[in-house]
């Protein structure tokens, strides 16, 4: 079995095997909100019928950072701000890949923030998963571009003077052709929501609302919470622009007053994402460019025992 034989096979996929068989214990806190985003990312890939083998999974630096060394599959943790880049080149080469690019709100807002514009205006087809607990969890409490005005931290101790970044808005103004916001507190919706981004052909937003309770007292833990799509006061077509535009600005707004809305976004219907624009104009070729420099007699399998061997 290759990497590239393993695309596409048809087999049953249970969710243990997203558990990596030496099993690292997670150092994230108690109740922190990372430890929902893992679980759910286990349930949402056997249900889109993804293994192990097909997905890569690309994180940035912080407490969410850690997550790749959580999931089994394919993975890679990058520097500070750039899982989007590696993201990208790993699914323009090889297309088959179900690839999740994940990180904190400092990672993607803040010092990844170009990055994110610009995958989200290119529609690459992958699911990027912004862990936000507005805050720098990792290194212990600063304020980040999601931090509320007035927030203090050891790095604005009278209190933050900036308005903070709109997420969700931020990414339909850049180009993303799907924009979600889910909570650590409520794992069925983070799950479904999860399934969703992954099966969408295009660039995925997932904010996911990560209570941070060691740094962030402020943000609680985002409880409780209002699904946009239960609810008959949010009554608006999320395949429209306009509409949902206005309709993230209110959650955004309103999450800074203690109401904490999560749901499905915005949608949008027929956009080609970025690797078949560029098969279109004939500037990418349709077989994967992986596969042409793919070393078929690589000893792979031993490489993994090897490394296996020195962990345990
Ligand atoms: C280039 C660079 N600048 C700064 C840092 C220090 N640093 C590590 S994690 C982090 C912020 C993490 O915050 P966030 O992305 O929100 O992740 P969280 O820990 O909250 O999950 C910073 C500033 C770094 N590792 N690299
Ligand atoms: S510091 Fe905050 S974000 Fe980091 S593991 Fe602890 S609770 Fe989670
Ligand atoms: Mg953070």
């Amino acid at each position: 079995m290759t990497a590239f034989s393993a695309i596409g096979e048809e087999r049953e996929i249970d969710r243990h095997e997203f558990t990596p068989e030496v099993e690292p214990q997670p150092t994230w806190c108690p109740g922190c909100g990372d430890f929902a985003v893992l679980k759910a990312l286990k349930q949402a890939m056997p249900e889109v019928g993804r293994s192990p083998e097909e997905v890569l999974l690309v994180t940035g630096i912080g407490c969410s950072g850690k997550l790749s060394s959580y999931f089994e599959s394919y993975g890679y943790h990058a520097i500070h701000g750039r899982s989007l880049p590696i993201a990208r080149a790993a699914k323009l080469a090889n297309p088959g890949l179900e690839v999740v690019a994940a990180g904190g709100d400092g990672d993607g807002y803040g010092i990844g923030a170009n990055h994110f514009m610009h995958t989200a205006r290119e529609n690459h087809d992958m699911t990027y998963i912004v862990f936000n607990n507005e805050i720098f969890g990792l290194t212990k409490g600063q304020t980040s571009p999601t931090s509320p005005k007035g927030h203090k931290s050891k790095t604005q101790p009278h209190g933050s003077a900036k308005d903070p970044v709109r997420p969700m808005s931020l990414s339909l103004a850049s180009g993303a052709s799907y924009i979600a916001r889910t909570a650590a507190v409520n794992p069925r919706q983070a799950k479904e929501i999860l399934v969703e981004a992954i099966r969408h052909d295009g660039f995925a937003h997932v904010d996911f609302l990560t209570q941070c309770p060691t740094w962030n007292k402020d943000a609680k833990e985002y409880v409780p919470y209002t699904d946009v799509q239960d609810d008959d006061e949010f009554d608006f077509d999320v395949t429209d622009r306009r509409e949902a535009a206005e309709a993230m600005y209110d959650a955004e707004s309103r999450l800074y007053e203690g109401e904490v809305l999560t749901g499905r976004f915005y949608r949008q219907r027929n956009r080609l994402p970025y690797d078949e624009e560029k098969q279109a104009t004939g500037e990418m070729p349709s077989e994967p460019l992986a596969e042409r420099y793919f070393d078929e007699d690589a000893e792979w399998e031993r490489a993994a025992d090897e490394l296996i061997s020195r962990h345990t």
